[in-house]
């Protein structure tokens, strides 16, 4: 079948009914194993990149919208276009949505991460795919699709070939995610982007090392139009203080506001006082700071060597304490100098420094980034596509470590979180002033560390995509695809 072709016939058909245009937004889950009831919890946020998908629908054009982590799919249900989120984790669940749809001859759109890194991989599954932020294009495809005239890339490059990045003007639309039972937590974002390089991370990729803000009025605005009494705010920028004076005015912006917040943060801020003043007084409860490694060989090979900055992560970590602050320290292994000792320098060292949480994963190797492909060029990689492979389960190795196998990370990883989440540790971090300063947060420190000591392996072994699914994929030309052991999706 011909789906651009039918595409358009629906188009039309709807033209001579009157029927308004339809979008419906699809967010895929990771996976589900065979019999899997409930998705995992903690993942259940507000998926903020649908709400602006929403958003820059024109008025006239009917929209709904489906959480696959909390509903089934109508795949039945009329509609004119499907657009689907991708990250590199769902891109094999997004695939089986999306050719639940096309065979029904429906045409789907992608955009994404996963999309804008691996495009040519993305485009074998729906009729159009959009590289970069949906605000340079989505009005444009929507215009197209209504006048049956689609493109099969929508993309906005400068002179230098680099993805333009938009105005951040448009406030993501939530009233979609009305009726569904998300975690109690807002997300908001400030800025995408981040204007470091470590060659693990798959947003220097994305936006090619800038860092691009909303106007502060504006999600102040949010803000106060969103909160609800005594609801945490999450900042979802991947690095909040990547502009260290953006970042500065826009918490003297909310200070007045009254809210509690968390984020993530680079290093760097940890080294400018007025930064974490304006963190605290603004309501900052804690943030992500990525500790990485302790090792200085391991922060050269991944290119984030700024963590050894003014004293280091010692250092930083008293600045903080100075000023109140939480942190959920982050730490990943797998790189080439990491020896057994690693492991157990980081664990100490996080429980030294009363972490409130900390992570322990091992690094995995995202396409599109400059990890992945020192990966491939070594001939390191275990799979063709780790993310599509039938084999790979949520948390295995994907490529081979040099100084111990693979299933020797793996578990090093899963001994290093169980090390820091034994209650003796629980009870000497629970010492640190910063913990036990207001009762609240004591019993939430209790409550948040109890937790993650039960979820120790929680997702591990999760199989990506839906593994009660018995369909076929089906390929751009109408082709079925079969997923086959080896990675790649053979006709
Ligand atoms: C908040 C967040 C979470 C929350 C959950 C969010 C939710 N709603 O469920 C939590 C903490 C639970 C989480 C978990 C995980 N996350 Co997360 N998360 C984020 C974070 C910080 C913000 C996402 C966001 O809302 N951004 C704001 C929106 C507006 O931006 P956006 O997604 O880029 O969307 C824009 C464009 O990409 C594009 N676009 C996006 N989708 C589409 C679709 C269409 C059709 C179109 C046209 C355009 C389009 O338009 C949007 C507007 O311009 C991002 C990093 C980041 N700053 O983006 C990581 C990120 C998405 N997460 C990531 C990962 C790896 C994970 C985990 C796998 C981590 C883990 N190992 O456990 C899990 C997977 C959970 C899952 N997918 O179910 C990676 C994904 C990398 C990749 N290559 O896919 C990111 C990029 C972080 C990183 N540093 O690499 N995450
Ligand atoms: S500082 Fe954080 S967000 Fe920025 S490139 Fe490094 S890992 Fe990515």
């Amino acid at each position: 079948m011909n789906h651009y072709a039918a595409g358009k016939s629906n188009s039309n058909a709807h033209a001579v009914k009157a029927r308004p245009f339809r979008v419906t937004i699809v967010h895929p889950c990771v996976g589900r194993s065979v019999g899997m009831k409930k998705y995992i919890r903690t993942w259940q946020m507000e998926p903020i990149p649908v709400a602006m998908i929403a958003a820059l629908l024109p008025a006239d054009v009917e929209r709904c919208f489906y959480d696959d982590r909390l509903e089934e799919i109508p795949y039945d249900e009329p509609t004119d276009l499907v657009a689907i989120s991708v990250e590199t984790y769902t891109a094999k669940r997004a695939y089986q949505i999306a050719s639940e749809y096309r065979r029904r001859g429906v045409p789907v759109v992608m955009g994404g991460f996963h999309a804008t890194l691996c495009p040519d991989e993305v485009m074998k599954y729906c009729e159009s795919i959009v590289i970069g932020e949906a605000e340079a294009v989505v009005p444009e495809l929507i215009d197209d699709y209504r006048h049956g005239s689609p493109k099969r890339i929508y993309e906005k490059r400068g002179d230098d070939n680099q993805l333009i990045r938009p105005p951040m003007t448009v406030s993501p639309d939530r009233s979609i995610f009305a009726g569904k039972k998300y975690l109690p937590i807002r997300l908001v974002e400030f800025a995408r982007g981040c204007r470091f390089k470590c060659d693990f991370c798959a947003i220097q990729s994305y936006f090619s090392s800038t860092h691009n803000h909303r106007p502060i009025e504006t999600v102040v605005e949010e803000i106060k139009r969103v909160r609800k009494p005594r609801q945490l705010i999450f900042f979802i920028d991947d690095n909040l203080t990547s502009n260290l004076p953006a970042a500065k005015e826009f918490m003297r912006a909310i200070e007045p506001l009254g809210i509690r917040w968390v984020s993530q943060t680079a290093i760097n801020v940890a080294f400018d006082d007025e930064a974490l003043a304006l963190m605290k007084r603004s309501g900052c409860q804690g943030v992500l700071v990525g500790f990485e490694s302790l090792e200085p060989e391991a922060l050269k090979q991944m290119n984030k060597g700024f963590n050894l900055m003014k004293g280091g992560p010692a250092q930083a970590l008293a600045n903080f304490r100075k000023f109140n602050l939480r942190i959920y320290g982050t730490f990943i292994f797998g790189y080439d100098h990491d020896t057994p000792l690693t492991f157990e320098r980081s664990v100490n060292f996080a429980i030294d420094q009363g972490m409130f949480i900390a992570a322990f994963n091992h690094i995995t190797p995202f396409p599109g980034t400059p990890l992945y492909d020192r990966m491939k060029a070594e001939g390191r990689l275990l799979y063709d596509a780790w993310w599509l492979d039938d084999r790979y389960r949520y948390n295995m190795i994907p490529y081979t470590p040099k100084n111990m196998d693979s299933e020797e990370l793996a578990d090093r990883c899963v001994k290093a979180r169980r090390d820091f989440y034994r209650w003796r540790s629980i009870f000497r971090r629970s010492t640190d002033r910063v913990h036990w300063r207001r009762p609240w947060m004591f019993f939430n420190f209790f409550l948040i560390n109890a937790m993650h000591q039960w979820d120790i392996e929680g997702r591990n072994g999760l199989p990506l995509g839906d593994a009660n699914w018995s369909g076929k994929l089906i390929s751009v030309d109408g082709t079925n695809l079969t997923a086959v052991n080896n990675g790649s999706l053979s006709v």
